[in-house]
């Protein structure tokens, strides 16, 4: 099983469409669990970061990178599961303004509705105001910010403080995720939590939640 995972990760981290989807397909089949197969997303989406930051890809490549990870995702999605019965209630998520990374936000919304939250993702580049006019209408437990930019890290603290300036910071716990937060950050934006993995910060949600 490890060697179609390894596989997996060269294919990915090497761009090889038809093969990454090949495999995906084979190991959804074999019911392998979709975090083993998370995890290499992740240990491949590192490699093509790392080639990016070398000048050995390129922006055409991170966009093909892209469209691999959204086909990988909808293939692992129903294989995630949905809980079914009492809601465990509601939790508000978006990528913050100037950031247009989702697929990892749509990992995090995948595993949160399998656990039986009811969540509302406003999608990605979503200023301030779309999050304080969220909580106001849907009145979540948590809300969730994403971000894979360090300039996001700025977005995610105007956020915050204008969740605050509206009076409502102390009616949501909020967690920020992505790949440049850390509990740094988490102090710096005035978060509750931080993750930069889909699971841990399902946890997380869980605990802030009340419901873990
Ligand atoms: C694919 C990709 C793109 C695609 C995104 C497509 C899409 N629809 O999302 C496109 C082509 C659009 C893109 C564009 C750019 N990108 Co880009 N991109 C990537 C890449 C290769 C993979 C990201 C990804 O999807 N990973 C897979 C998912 C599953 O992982 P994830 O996003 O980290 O999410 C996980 C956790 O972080 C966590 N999580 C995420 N969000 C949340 C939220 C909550 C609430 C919780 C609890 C958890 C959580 O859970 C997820 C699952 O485990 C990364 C490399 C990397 N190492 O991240 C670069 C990367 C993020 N991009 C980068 C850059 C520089 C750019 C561009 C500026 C390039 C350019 N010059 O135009 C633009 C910026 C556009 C913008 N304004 O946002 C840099 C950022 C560097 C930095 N420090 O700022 C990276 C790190 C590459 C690099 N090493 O240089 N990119």
């Amino acid at each position: 099983m490890r060697m179609a995972g390894e596989e997996f990760v060269k294919a990915l981290a090497d761009l090889d469409e038809a093969r990454v989807l090949e495999l995906t397909r084979k190991r959804v089949d074999a019911k392998e669990d979709p975090f083993t197969i998370l995890d290499d997303v992740r240990k491949a989406t590192d490699i093509i970061g790392k080639r990016f930051e070398e000048g050995r890809y390129f922006v055409s490549d991170l966009i093909m990178a892209g469209e691999i990870l959204k086909q990988v995702m909808d293939l692992l999605r129903p294989v995630m599961g949905k809980k079914k019965g009492v809601s465990k209630g509601k939790v508000v998520v978006g990528t913050v303004e100037g950031d247009v990374h989702d697929i990892g936000l749509s990992i995090v919304t995948a595993l949160l509705e399998a656990e039986g939250f009811e969540v509302v993702n406003l999608g990605v580049d979503q200023p301030p105001k779309a999050f304080v006019e969220a909580i106001r209408n849907h009145k979540p437990k948590v809300v969730g910010l994403s971000g894979l930019l360090t300039e996001a890290i700025e977005s995610m603290k105007k956020t915050i403080e204008e969740i605050k300036a509206a009076g409502l910071r102390d009616k949501v716990k909020v967690i920020i995720g992505g790949g440049r937060t850390s509990e740094e950050v988490k102090e710096y934006t005035g978060a509750d939590e931080w993750a930069d993995d889909a699971a841990v910060g399902v946890r997380k949600i869980k605990e802030l939640a009340g419901v873990a």
